[in-house]
């Protein structure tokens, strides 16, 4: 059950199937485009989405918005110097303003970025900053149906690879994310950590964690890998960030908050050159784009986080929508991830090719069957055009995520979710693909227009 009990709520919006498809036009076929209003269950994002605790509310209140040196800063800076070990902790509006922080200051053009899998935003910031971000994650975190235990994990062979062909000079650092969102929300196990580290640290590059998900990620351990069964998601997490030599962190995920992030470093000369930056984009060094009451509320998520039962309750829950799904014989990623369940495209809508965007066909599906929100995380996110001869590359992967918020919805919820998949799977030779109308060069997702070539979508 909960750990906790309902205080607040909030009605949730109830439309009709005409309404819907008039949204969905409206939108141009993408969600983003789509009033929160207007949606029943939204499983968008886990970012910034969670329900903050009575306490988390209460430190809002003692907000001190202070210019500099506001005591809500110190106490966020014992929290993640005691979790991360990282002495310098810079606070950002969010993760992408970290990542954006952290490229600027290291890549230099044509310089190599290995990951286990780029998040979009991450991937975005380092092709800014005119680098090559390169996924290196295990071959079967590419398999949906590989049910290894951490399929987030670095394939060390393939940073030799990458190292091989480029060197030290054009690779200024490493990046871990944990967990890896963008294949399926897999964790990386301690030993891959460390195996990581360990080969950064010999090949003299400076390894970094995307830490959003760090606590989910060490729960995952701390179920999975006996060498962490009798730790605290604390020490495991610890465990992990004492191997890197920084992180960037989106505090929207795991620090249970709405808004706000971090980069936090041992590296003495970066912290200086991040902190230049950051006054130069974000605001002073104690706050960086957040106020006061923010940085208390990130600083007591941290610390709620790390809670066993939450963090059972948490994955539990999301694990329990992926066993429904999979019951009712929806195909998904295995395993189920920490944040959210990956619907596979490719397998639910096996007449749609890949350059006619069958997540996306899907995505907009299930909001004009069921009001349910998801996001696409295949060709319409990581598809693009040669510049050249115009000619498509396509992402391996063809998914939609649906993300589960933190604390805000329950089981019954999600019950509507799966009834909504199986109604689509019944139907399913009825949905059609989409053409693009409309697509912006960087991240193109987010304002992409489309339009439907027939079918139910029509
Ligand atoms: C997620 C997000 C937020 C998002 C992004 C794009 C479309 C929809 C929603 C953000 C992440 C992330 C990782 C691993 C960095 C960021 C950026 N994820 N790394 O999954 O998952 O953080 O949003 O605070 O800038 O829905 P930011």
């Amino acid at each position: 059950m909960e750990p906790f009990k309902i205080k607040v709520v909030e009605p949730i919006a109830v439309t009709t199937r005409e309404q819907r498809a008039a949204a969905l036009a409206e939108a141009g076929f993408n969600l983003f485009n789509v009033p929160a209003a207007l949606v029943t269950i939204d499983l968008l994002t886990d970012s910034g989405t969670s329900a903050m605790s009575d306490r988390q509310w209460a430190g809002i209140m003692l907000g001190d918005e202070s210019y500099a040196g506001s005591r809500n800063y110190f106490h966020l800076e014992g929290v993640v110097r005691r979790l991360t070990t990282y002495r310098h902790v810079i606070p950002t509006h969010q993760g992408r303003v970290a990542e954006n922080l952290l490229f600027t200051t290291t890549v230099k053009p044509g310089d190599r970025v290995p990951n286990n899998i780029h998040f979009d935003t991450t991937r975005a910031n380092v092709e800014h900053n005119l680098g090559v971000a390169v996924d290196c994650v295990v071959d079967e975190g590419y398999d949906p149906v590989n049910e290894a235990p951490f399929k987030g994990n670095m394939d060390i062979a393939k940073l030799d690879r990458l190292f091989a062909e480029v060197g030290r000079e054009r690779m200024p650092l490493v990046m871990l994310t944990v967990t890896n969102n963008s294949g399926g929300g897999q964790p990386v196990s301690l030993a891959n950590a460390r195996a990581t580290s360990a080969w950064c640290r010999q090949h003299g590059i400076p390894l970094f964690f995307d830490a959003c998900r760090f606590a989910e990620n060490a729960y995952f351990c701390k179920q999975r890998d006996p060498e962490c069964a009798g730790r605290s998601i604390e020490e495991i997490a610890r465990a992990f960030f004492a191997l890197g030599d920084g992180c960037t962190m989106s505090a929207k995920k795991d620090g249970l908050v709405n808004i706000g992030g971090f980069i936090a470093t041992n590296d003495d000369g970066l912290a200086q050159r991040l902190s230049n930056m950051l006054i130069l984009i974000e605001g002073f060094t104690t706050y960086g784009g957040l106020a006061g009451r923010d940085l208390e509320a990130i600083a007591l998520g941290l610390e709620e986080v790390l809670d066993e039962r939450y963090l059972e309750h948490r994955v539990g829950q999301v694990r329990r929508f992926g066993e429904r799904l999979r019951a009712a014989g929806v195909p998904i990623v295995l395993p189920v991830g920490g944040h959210a369940v990956f619907l596979d495209a490719r397998r639910f809508l096996p007449h749609i090719p890949q350059p006619e965007f069958p997540a996306q066909a899907l995505t907009c599906a299930l909001y004009l069957e069921g009001g349910v929100r998801g996001v696409e995380i295949g060709g319409l996110m990581f598809g693009k055009p040669d510049e050249g001869t115009g000619e498509w590359s396509w992402p391996e992967l063809e998914l939609v995520r649906l993300a589960v918020p933190r604390r805000v919805y329950t089981d019954a919820h999600l019950d509507h979710v799966v009834d909504v998949c199986a109604r689509l799977l019944a139907c399913r030779a009825t949905i059609r693909g989409l053409r693009i109308v409309q697509r912006a060069d960087v991240l193109p997702h987010f304002t992409a227009r489309l339009a439907p070539l027939g079918g139910l979508l029509a």
